[in-house]
């Protein structure tokens, strides 16, 4: 069976999980936190999390895994059918991990770590979420969902992506985000109407008590 290693307050974690509900596959969840021990980076090299055991190996980095599964489990696809829209769907994703989540995720340590964040590195991170929402909203039909009436796997990026970058902007800049991207309440209405989504959200609810007390001990 696949064993999928992560923690529930991982919004990459749970992009993968509902990738794999959509699909209606079984698989165990093994909770890991990212780690740079040698015992983890033979699976997973950067020692982040997600990473998915599967029979052949292990796969780090969430749009590979994505990729494999749609590879491997075509039936109920997470990805559009032509090539182009494929390929589109590919290029949502980097869009929202590159140009929105990993600049935002510049700033968690002062938003959501207790920490501090440099004044330079605020002023680095908002011109890149301008950027990010600009091409988001160039590359997006949200009817409801961002490649019109079928969920795909950049929607789930969104559904646990857009909420943490709308808490980092607003306790950053004061700047509601979501409002300059198209149709985002739609689009999380309609995701959020999914149970699985409804369930994991609950679980990274319940484990951040756990996981803020994990980062302050170290
Ligand atoms: N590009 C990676 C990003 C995954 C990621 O950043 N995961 C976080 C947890 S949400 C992590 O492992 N952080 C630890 C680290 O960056 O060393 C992916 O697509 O899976």
């Amino acid at each position: 069976m696949l064993k999928l290693h992560g923690f529930a307050v991982s919004n990459y974690f749970n992009m993968v999980r509902m990738a794999l509900a959509a699909k209606g596959l079984e698989y165990e969840v093994v909770k890991t936190f990212p780690s740079q021990e040698a015992h983890w980076l033979e699976k997973s090299p950067m020692g982040k999390v997600p990473c998915l055991e599967t029979a052949q190996g292990f796969i780090a980095e969430t749009q590979a895994i994505v990729q494999f599964l749609e590879d491997e489990y075509p039936d109920t696809p997470i990805l559009p059918a032509s090539s182009y829209e494929r390929a589109r769907a590919r290029q949502l994703m980097h869009t929202i991990e590159l140009y929105l989540e990993l600049p935002a995720r510049r700033l968690f340590p002062g938003v959501l770590f207790g920490r501090h964040n440099e004044a330079l590195t605020i002023e680095e991170v908002r011109p890149v979420l301008e950027k990010g929402v600009r091409a988001l909203n160039h590359l997006s039909n949200c009817g409801p969902y961002l490649m019109g009436g079928t969920p795909y796997a950049p929607d789930y990026m969104a559904l646990f992506t857009l909420p943490l970058v709308q808490q980092i902007a607003r306790e950053t800049y004061g700047w509601d985000i979501l409002a300059e991207i198209n149709d985002s309440g739609t689009l999380l209405a309609a995701l959020n109407s999914d149970e699985h989504a409804q369930r994991f959200n609950a679980e990274s609810r319940a484990e951040m008590a756990e996981f803020l007390a994990g980062l302050n001990a170290k």
